[in-house]
């Protein structure tokens, strides 16, 4: 059954699917894995979780996401040279830890680097 943004946790702003790359850890360039990858956007974290059509088995007990971020002086923009996929958004975390996420919809993609620089901005003002 599809998921609602009602099962998820109270502060999500967003979630989604899109295709997902880390490129780098704690600064080490990595080789890419792009992966159709479910994102839930909720406080000052991006998670992330395998199924790409929305975390299955969740319940209030816990859903825990195979990775998630801290947005928090997390940088974003447009990948542009980073990738040959078009849309593509790049971000750095200030751990170094560096990922790409793209879709083929351009809406879908500006809607995503959209959510996440809004919340990168709040942190940034707190
Ligand atoms: O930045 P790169 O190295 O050109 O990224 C491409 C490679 O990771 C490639 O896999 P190989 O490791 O087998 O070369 C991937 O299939 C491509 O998707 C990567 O480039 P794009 O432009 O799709 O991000």
């Amino acid at each position: 059954s599809p998921i609602h943004l009602s099962d998820l946790p109270h502060e999500v702003e967003k979630a989604g699917q899109m295709n997902k790359t880390k490129i780098a850890e704690g600064g080490r360039k990595l080789r890419k894995s792009w992966t159709p990858t479910w994102l839930v956007l909720a406080g000052n974290s991006l998670m992330f979780y395998k199924d790409p059509k929305g975390p299955a088995g969740w319940s209030p007990a816990g859903n825990r996401p195979e990775s998630s971020v801290d947005l928090r002086g997390a940088r974003i923009d447009w990948a542009r040279d980073l990738s040959s996929k078009r849309n593509a958004i790049h971000f750095r975390t200030v751990t170094g830890n560096e990922y790409l996420l793209q879709s083929d919809s351009e809406a879908i993609s500006r809607d995503w680097h959209r959510a996440i620089k809004g919340v990168i901005r709040r942190l940034d003002e707190e």
